[in-house]
């Protein structure tokens, strides 16, 4: 009724009230929409936001030209000015484009896209009413720093006694090799040698380095030491656990524990919960990607550490219980809707990639459950940013990393469910390259990056 008594009464002010009118309402009607996208590292939000930015800069002639709201969208500009911290989409369209075509390069901070969209008004009143606008704002940060989210709740002793705990089992405990029995050896009480420690703490992050490389493990602390982002002086990333120093320890200020505890206060403090208070809590929605196919390639290890760093991940999203995440953050977080997506299912067949998203969420099966239950809407859907592959028959056919020519191959078998024991055969994947041609005035090839980016959008009111 409101709307209609506004209609009749604008039509009967000159042309250029109305224009005016419209102008402020323009400007005062901007809706803005915050997503996070995140992943572990390798999991594809480079590739995902790069190709998200062009099939939206290419709505005329993609899958999205078919479907609503973009059968409305007019326009779409992605801001190269004026952006804190940009997203480097000219750099990633210009590795994808290149001959013979790249993957965009790895990335190791936050970064920032911001998106204008116009969109037609609907409906009777769509010649009164002002043109719909919408600014996208996405925020990319690596999901190792959630996995922080934890030390929120220890001080630096209790820290130890955890790192102490994961050194005993395999296979961390192989990995980290006399780095261990080094730390073994440092009493907490004495005091500090800061060259030691340098050197120590370089011994610890290339140690994570090896968790991830050669064991596919997730749950590698302090995150920042992999990724330390733009943010952090490096002088107070030096610290190291002590082995053997746990919550009751107490020792002098210059002490080896007195360092380290100090530094991993500040950490906790100054690092972790800043970037919960200046990025996270201001998110309307995120976007969770998951390499679910290269754990199930790796093996029953490499499956355990993704679903542990995972339900770590996601307790940033869990709102259910008792207030814990508000009363960890110190404010209410607003996130209502989660998308958790299976990335790069163009490696397997088309009729298995939903397999693989049911695969991953089995993993995940209570936690999920929970964060729906917190009052978060969840959306779990297999994705391929970029597809690399064509299907021929059974077979797929694709361009390996680094070869010329082209491979025509089967992919290995893909469980309906994933098993409780973990074990499966692998699905054997290959280092597949990106397809040849692509080029940014047309939309790139994909698996359901129009049902996403629709997804990501339906709340606001178009
Ligand atoms: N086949 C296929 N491979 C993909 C796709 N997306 C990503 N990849 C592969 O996954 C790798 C990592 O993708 P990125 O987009 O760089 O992932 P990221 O999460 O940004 O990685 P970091 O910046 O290292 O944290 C790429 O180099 C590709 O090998 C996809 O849609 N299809
Ligand atoms: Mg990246």
């Amino acid at each position: 009724m409101n709307d209609l008594w506004s209609a009749c009464s604008v039509q009967n002010k000159s042309a250029n009230w109305f224009k005016q009118v419209a102008q402020r309402a323009e400007a005062l009607g901007q809706q803005r929409l915050r997503v996070g996208v995140t992943g572990l590292s390798g999991a594809g939000k480079t590739t995902f936001i790069t190709s998200l930015i062009n099939q939206l800069e290419n709505h005329r002639k993609g899958l999205l030209a078919r479907r609503a709201p973009f059968d409305r969208l007019e326009s779409v500009r992605w801001q190269r000015e004026s952006v804190e911290q940009p997203f480097p989409y000219l750099e990633s369209l210009s590795a994808l484009s290149s001959n013979p075509a790249r993957w965009p390069e790895s990335t190791a901070d936050l970064s920032r896209v911001v998106i204008d969209l116009r969109f037609q008004p609907q409906g009777l009143l769509r010649k009164v009413q002002p043109v719909k606008q919408l600014r996208l704002e996405i925020l990319d940060y690596p999901g190792e720093w959630l996995l922080d989210l934890p030390l929120l709740q220890l001080d630096y002793g209790q820290w130890c006694e955890q790192m102490a705990d994961w050194l005993e089992q395999e296979p961390r405990r192989s990995l980290a090799g006399p780095l261990r029995d080094q730390l073994l050896e440092v009493d907490p009480a004495a005091p500090a040698d800061l060259q030691q420690l340098a050197e120590l703490k370089a011994a610890w992050s290339d140690f994570l380095m090896r968790c991830r490389t050669e064991a596919g493990l997730s749950r590698n602390q302090p995150a920042r030491f992999l990724q330390p982002g733009s943010d952090v002086a490096a002088e107070m990333l030096e610290f190291v656990p002590l082995l053997r120093a746990n919550r009751h320890s107490i020792a002098p200020a210059d002490s080896w524990f007195g360092i380290c505890s100090g530094r991993f206060d500040y950490y906790r403090d100054f690092v972790v919960r800043a970037f919960y208070d200046e990025h996270f809590r201001h998110l309307d929605q995120q976007v969770l990607l998951v390499d679910m196919l290269g754990p199930m390639d790796a093996g029953e290890a490499a499956l355990v550490d993704l679903r542990d760093a995972m339900e770590a991940v996601l307790s940033s999203f869990d709102y259910g219980r008792s207030g814990l995440l508000a009363r960890l953050l110190r404010f209410r977080p607003r996130i209502r809707r989660l998308a958790f997506c299976a990335t790069k299912v163009d490696k397997v067949s088309p009729e298995q990639q939903r397999a693989v998203q049911q695969c991953l969420e089995d993993l995940l099966l209570d936690r999920l459950a929970e964060v729906r239950h917190g009052g978060v809407e969840v959306r779990g859907l297999p994705l391929s940013a970029i597809r690399a592959t064509r299907q021929e028959g059974d077979n797929l056919i694709a361009g390996l990393e680094g070869q010329d020519g082209w491979v025509r191959y089967r992919p290995g078998s893909i469980p309906a469910h994933l098993p409780q024991s973990l074990q499966l055969d692998s699905p054997e994947l290959l280092p597949l390259r990106p397809p040849p041609g692509l080029h940014r005035s047309e939309p790139f090839p994909h698996y359901r990056m129009d049902d996403l980016v629709a997804w990501i959008i339906e709340g606001a009111q178009l």
